[in-house]
């Protein structure tokens, strides 16, 4: 009997100790599979997210849906949807098309409204001349090829237009500025050619370039939006020259220079910011498209 005994007194703490472990492995497994869940619920509504965004890109590419179209806006955050914001890039200063023509006034000017000291906004334009321009002369305050070795930085600049607004935070003695203007993005485009649209400029631009009052950027904004009070509709009352515009809004001089300087009447390049939602997880996607013409996309983005 004595070995039965022996087996028994064994026996109960080897169930004992199963029953441990099976706890345990039911315990990890249910972490495993929750975490397994999860993720596959993360992608699933990662992949809706961006149904809804390419959703949303397709209704803002069509030129028959203008800013303000209730079509623009599906669904909330909260649950499924997106929301497409329609902008234009004809609106922004592309650096290329400045630096190319040996443009610095632009630069100087929205620098100063920037707060941002002469030489400093010296340096930085000279940073950027060097980047984009093909050669390795050193422009007075820039920075070439030997200035970014010193640095730790070989292989730089780029010598050759910036292929990304973002491209232009890599700038030796621009990117200081960039770093302590936190919307500097909205400024910049390189898509659209040529002078700022006044038809399109937003009011930063309006204050910082032409020096506009916020009574006059508000009358200029009321007269663009036309009756239904959004910009970008069938309704918008077109201005038709700078100098017409410049005298509605009673411009001084100064404001009159910067004006016939820096803005242009032309210029209509559709932005498409469209962001899709599924449950907490949101996808966006940005589009560049001209104006009327869907099938040219001559910019596609996604965060
Ligand atoms: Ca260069
Ligand atoms: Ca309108």
């Amino acid at each position: 009997m004595a070995p039965d005994i022996h087996r028994r007194a064994i026996a109960l703490p080897l169930v004992l100790w199963s029953i441990a472990l099976l706890g345990g492995l039911v315990v990890l497994l249910a972490g495993v599979v929750g975490d397994w869940l999860d993720s596959e619920s993360r992608a699933e509504r990662r992949f809706v997210a961006r149904q809804m965004a390419l959703s949303g890109v397709a209704l803002g590419l069509n030129p028959a849906v203008k800013p303000g179209d209730p079509l623009l806006r599906r669904g909330s955050p909260d649950s499924e949807g997106f929301e497409v914001r329609l902008e234009n890039e004809a609106a922004k200063i592309n650096p290329n098309f400045y630096i190319q023509q040996g443009n610095r006034p632009v630069f100087l000017r929205l620098f100063e409204g920037w707060g941002v000291e002469l030489q400093a906004a010296e340096a930085a334009i000279d940073g950027l001349q060097d980047w984009i321009d093909n050669d390795d002369l050193l422009s007075l305050k820039g920075a070439e090829r030997g200035e970014y070795e010193r640095a730790g930085r070989p292989g730089f600049p780029a010598n050759r237009p910036l292929r990304h607004i973002r491209e232009m935070e890599a700038v030796m003695n621009l990117s200081p500025l960039l770093a302590a203007k936190q919307d500097w993005q909205n400024y910049f485009t390189i898509w659209y050619t040529g002078k700022i649209s006044i038809q399109h400029a937003k009011e930063p631009m309006l204050t910082e370039l032409a020096e506009l009052t916020p009574v006059q950027i508000q009358s200029l904004l009321e007269v663009r939006a036309g009756f239904d009070k959004i910009e970008g509709t069938e309704d918008d009352q077109k201005l038709e020259s700078v100098e017409a515009a410049a005298d509605f809004l009673g411009a001084d001089s100064r404001q009159r220079q910067a004006l016939l300087t820096f803005f242009d009447t032309s210029g209509d390049l559709r932005r498409i910011e469209s962001t899709g939602y599924c449950h907490g997880v949101r996808h966006k996607i940005i589009v560049v498209a001209p104006a009327g013409s869907p099938g040219q996309m001559m910019s596609w983005e996604e965060k």
